[in-house]
């Protein structure tokens, strides 16, 4: 009989490994430092991250949306710390974030303004400094998010460089498929003539596209973020028919998975530019369908809506090529990663990807990894101590091995 084993102790087991395994991040839009500007870092970049520009209109409603934008963006983050940091406690989760950031680099957090921080800040380069949050977050590989018709990205890519080899390729396909025919205008301005409506030339020319930038990029999958309104089979929307007659063949020849992060409306309030985005319930039956129909193509899922969580763990049951993955945007609070990855572990075991960290800002890796291993540390200790009271006690080689399931990604 195996002697019980206290949770204290097990949990002890778990965030020491937890802490201390190298973890892979599945989605980020964090660039190799090689592709320049388009990589964001730094104190001002970190405060007004979209998260908060979305808040700073609650602190502050009598602000006019015009005239946030028009100031500079060290004004920018002077305005969010001082309404966000300084007149109110910072509770929200994306204002703990930050100063999660601050503590982790040994900044003072509780300061009327961030004078020390970007001096701080200006002694890094950023090479370093991507070494230096790798580390601290504990991260050995993060995969990008590449749009070759992305204005600031697209130059970086214009020569050879050689990569950093913890910054993995991914195509991500709004801008070309997204909003039709708007996609099929910026195909022929980078030298696919596509059509505007959906020909066959459209789709070869697409395809092609696809495949070009698939090798450019060494992309290790393809990415695109759909609305509620999404549906298949829809023999009507061109996103859907480019999707089925475009994109999952090129995934399907080349053996890359297809991730689908379903549920964002988008500019739900154009003022606020990228902060303006807003969520939708989706259409399980939808993704259950392709799954079907495409059960040749691997299909990352993640959906943004709560209501839609616990269905995609049961589509996910159903269908072995789709894979959930990360608790995405919205879903990014303490609370609601807690019971997802609670959800998950009790529906699927260790079959999911319990989470990436959409970080934007380099320095973001930092406390979304921090506040995701803790929460996952707590529900992973829960269910040990279940079956612990069985009888059935993971050693800790054990513990590793699961980890290493749920987040050695490698496609
Ligand atoms: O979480 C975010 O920052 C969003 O703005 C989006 O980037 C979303 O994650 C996406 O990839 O579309
Ligand atoms: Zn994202």
């Amino acid at each position: 009989m195996t002697r019980p084993v206290s949770r204290k102790r097990l949990h002890t087991l778990v965030t020491g490994v937890l802490n201390t395994t190298p973890l892979v991040d599945l989605h980020t839009h964090l660039y190799d430092p090689a592709l320049g500007p388009v990589l964001l870092w730094g104190i001002d970049e970190l405060v007004t991250y979209h998260y908060l520009v979305a808040e700073v209109f609650r602190a502050r409603p009598d602000f006019d949306y015009d005239t946030f934008w028009r100031l500079s963006k060290t004004e920018q983050a002077d305005l969010i710390w001082r309404e966000l940091f300084v007149l109110r406690s910072p509770v929200s989760e994306a204002c703990r974030g930050v100063l999660t950031v601050m503590h982790h680099l040994g900044l003072e957090t509780k300061v009327k303004d961030l004078k020390a921080a970007r001096r701080f800040f200006a002694k890094q380069n950023v090479r370093g400094f991507v070494d230096t949050v790798l580390a601290g977050a504990n991260i050995k590989r993060l995969y990008m998010t590449n749009d070759p018709m992305d204005p600031l990205e697209a130059p970086g890519w214009q020569q050879k460089f050689d990569r950093d080899p913890r910054f993995l390729g991914v195509l991500r396909l709004d801008s070309a498929i997204m909003n039709w025919p708007d996609g099929a205008t910026r195909l022929r301005a980078m030298g696919y003539p596509a059509d505007d409506g959906l020909t066959g030339n459209t789709i070869s020319q697409l395809k092609r596209y696809l495949n070009d930038w698939c090798d450019r990029f060494d992309a290790r999958y393809m990415a695109i973020s759909l609305p509620p309104t999404f549906r298949y089979p829809d023999t009507h929307s061109p996103v859907t028919n480019l999707m089925v007659k475009a994109v999952f063949p090129v995934a399907r020849e080349r053996g890359l998975p297809v991730a689908m992060m379903i549920g964002v409306k988008k500019l739900t309030n154009p003022a606020l530019r990228l902060a303006g985005d807003s969520v939708g319930r989706s259409d399980i039956d939808t993704v259950e369908a392709l799954a079907r129909d495409f059960s040749d193509v691997r299909f990352l899922l993640t959906m943004l809506a709560r209501e839609n969580m616990h269905e995609l763990c049961i589509a996910s049951r159903k269908f072995k090529n789709i894979t959930p993955f990360g608790c995405w945007w919205f879903l990014n609070n303490p609370s609601l990663i807690n019971e997802i990855t609670r959800m998950r572990l009790e529906t699927l075991g260790l079959s999911f990807i319990p989470q990436h960290s959409d970080a934007r800002v380099l320095d973001q890796l930092i406390y979304k990894w921090t506040h995701s291993r803790a929460l996952i540390g707590e529900v992973l200790t829960d269910k040990y101590a279940d079956i612990s009271a069985t009888g059935w006690v993971p050693t800790k080689a054990e513990i590793a091995r699961d980890i290493n399931q749920l987040f050695d990604i490698s496609l």
